[in-house]
């Protein structure tokens, strides 16, 4: 027997055709959040044209030309105050603020639910409530946990088919006695009530007010990065010894893909922050010298996985299906792979999951035909006959306009697309991780790359990792950001630094730590390195400094190469060897107040934020080993500067 509520016969019909498990929890929050319907999302793609056509028809969605993108191109523009994630709505709520650390906000459970609560009541009134599936990629892997969102957005559901594996959510979900929950509505889209609210223990996560990516698309940061890190954090905790099955081990803010060198595949991750390159990394080009290399691709944002049972490396995998990138700069210079991808969509891709869906871009028609602009495409801002174009907030605008696209318009897009994609993409087992990247956009410091002597001193400078805001989140400073990971590690930062600690211990094969900075900036401010296609002659010389085949040099922030190393032969923007010698070497300057910012920092690891520490989690110790790398550096640091 159903339990006494509110809702429509209809409702509970609907509700009771789900598996067993789920019905309490969906009844209870149609019964909070009323709304006038329940739709179960099956994961086959006719009832996702079904929602894109109705999107369509109220005018939220435009549809693209077919003869440009391929079928199932849609253009949306979002509430002019809803463009990127919102840290500091981003809460986690923890029994024990020490669970949440120094980094996250923090408001305990019980508080935030009754907040919530009054949020969430009514919120759905004649709209439909959505009941989307949606594991973990690949589905059949050792490493995947499906999970449920309710949203009362179709327009995140469409993102969601082509982001995430929502096919497989069922089959997957019927298995799994406990599953993650996530309930979403856009609610009013008023930022002043906007939250992002994760409940670890509950294994649920309630957000609201905002339609925007990283806040709304759950199965992305806010379960994938979160909520499985958590669960990562836990398994990695519990396991003692390298040959020990505890499931998932490791999620992070990474890129992968993999580039061959002869007979053998290297596989690499690139923690960057967000807007800092991992996309581009990951569906770029090699070019010049390199141009035989081809790059593969496999992710470009968030890796999970699990030291492999007799071999002691670890395998990963992209746990997402699709990518959600930003357009701005987008252009077959930058990442090629993806222009490709977006030029020439695959039938059966355009047929299931659908083609892309821009969001905040500028709109342009040419006699009847829709398409989009952005910035930095490579491409003039179309103007003749017959073109009328619109800014992202709708305005009709010429090429003189200062408003054209926004700064973080994005694009979500299948990641079967990609033509290069890894054969590895899907599968169960993942892939070796062997090189880890960490950067960040440093523009001063940090050199193009650098190796830390032992894995300790590479966690310490991973952990200090420097980096200058972007459009990806509101209101961002520059600021430290561990392993690129600061805005999604949901539990304390010094787990996080001791879980990193661990890792030679639970993976005797861990990957070799780099660490690389494409953002150095000459005094005028322009960037110094080439970038782009010519990062992967850097990866090159990892390689090679990995095999042994060059020696690096000692600075106090890592081994670096020596200029001869990096091969600058048909630069397309021309680092000069002089230029190159720069950034190879940490400036002296730069690297004095480095020194005492560092302190300052791991002090407020420990302590708590020296400012704005109001409202977040409590700290604790940092581990030893930590200190000790720092007392290090700070003695290198002193007497290279001498
Ligand atoms: P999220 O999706 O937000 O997690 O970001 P991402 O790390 O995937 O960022 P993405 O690859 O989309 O980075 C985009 C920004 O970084 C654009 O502004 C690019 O122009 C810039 N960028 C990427 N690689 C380089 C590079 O090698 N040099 C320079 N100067 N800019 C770069
Ligand atoms: C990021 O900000 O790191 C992104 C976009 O990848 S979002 O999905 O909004 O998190
Ligand atoms: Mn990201």
């Amino acid at each position: 027997m159903a339990p006494q509520t509110t809702l429509s016969d209809a409702i509970e019909s609907t509700i009771v055709s789900l598996p067993a498990h789920m019905q309490d929890w969906v009844r209870k929050e149609a019964d909070l959040c009323k709304p006038d319907s329940v739709e179960i999302i099956t994961g086959k793609a006719d009832q996702i044209i079904r929602l894109e056509n109705e999107l369509e028809a109220s005018g939220a969605y435009t549809r693209l030309d077919e003869n440009v993108y391929g079928k199932r191109c849609f253009y949306a523009r979002s509430d002019k105050n809803d463009v990127a994630r919102v840290e500091e709505r981003t809460v986690i709520c923890t029994e024990d603020p020490v669970d949440a650390g120094p980094l996250n906000f923090w408001v305990d459970p019980e508080e935030m639910h009754g907040k919530l609560d009054k949020l969430f009541g009514g919120v759905m009134k004649g709209r439909t409530m959505y009941v989307v599936p949606f594991v973990t990629n690949p589905a059949d892997s050792q490493f995947a946990t499906g999970g449920v969102q309710l949203t009362d957005s179709a327009n995140v559901v469409c993102n969601l088919y082509r982001m995430s594996n929502l096919h497989d959510g069922w089959r997957i979900l019927e298995k799994q006695a406990r599953f993650p929950r996530i309930t979403h509505s856009y609610g009013t889209l008023n930022k002043e009530d906007r939250w992002i609210t994760h409940f670890p223990k509950e294994l649920y996560c309630r957000t609201i007010n905002s339609d925007y990516g990283g806040n709304a698309l759950g199965p992305k940061k806010i379960f994938g990065l979160r909520l499985v890190g958590i669960q990562a954090l836990e398994n990695a905790q519990k396991k003692s010894q390298p040959d020990e099955d505890v499931g998932i081990e490791i999620v992070e803010h990474m890129a992968l893909f993999g580039i061959d060198y002869g007979d053998r595949r290297i596989h690499f991750g690139a923690a960057f922050p967000s807007m800092c390159g991992k996309t581009n990394i990951a569906t770029g080009v090699a070019e010049g010298p390199m141009a035989q290399y081809t790059v593969f691709t496999l992710g470009d944002d968030i890796i999970g996985g699990a030291t492999k049972k007799g071999d002691g490396r670890l395998y990963v995998n992209n746990i997402e299906a699709g990518m959600f990138g930003v357009t701005k700069g987008m252009s077959d210079f930058a990442n090629k792979m993806l222009m490709e991808a977006l030029r020439n969509p695959k039938p059966e891709v355009q047929d299931f999951e659908g083609g892309p869906i821009f969001t905040n871009q500028v709109l342009v028609e040419n006699n009847g035909s829709n398409r989009v602009w952005w910035s930095d495409s490579g491409e003039d801002f179309p103007e003749g006959d017959g073109i009328t174009t619109w800014n992202w907030l709708g305005e009709e605008i010429n090429a003189s306009a200062e408003e054209k696209d926004q700064k973080n318009a994005r694009v979500t897009m299948p990641i079967r697309n990609v033509p290069n994609l890894d054969s590895n993409y899907s599968n169960n087992e993942g892939v070796p991780l062997d090189v880890a990247l960490i950067g960040g956009r440093s523009s001063k410091l940090h050199p193009l790359i650098s190796r830390a002597r032992s894995w300790n001193e590479a966690v310490y400078h991973a952990l200090c990792q420097f980096s200058e805001p972007t459009a990806a989140a509101v209101g961002q400073k520059p600021r430290y950001d561990p392993m690129a990971n600061r805005p999604f590690i949901a539990f304390n930062v010094s787990d996080y630094a001791q879980k990193w600690l661990d890792i030679p211990e639970k993976t005797p094969k861990p990957p070799a730590v780099f660490s690389v900075n494409w953002f150095r900036r000459d005094d005028d401010g322009n960037f110094i390195w080439d970038g782009f296609g010519a990062n992967y002659r850097v990866l090159d010389a990892a390689v090679r400094q990995l095999d042994g085949k060059d020696t690096w040099v000692e600075t106090p922030i890592g081994l670096v190469p020596k200029p001869e190393h990096i091969d600058l032969s048909e630069l397309k923007y021309t680092t000069t060897t002089e230029q190159l010698a720069e950034i190879l070497v940490p400036d002296k300057e730069a690297l004095k107040s480095e020194v005492a910012n560092r302190e300052g920092w791991l002090n407020e690891l420990e302590n708590g934020l020296e400012t704005g520490s109001e409202g977040r989690g409590a700290p604790k110790k940092l581990p030893q080993a930590i200190w000790d790398e720092h007392e290090a550096f700070k003695k290198r640091a002193e007497e290279y500067c001498a």
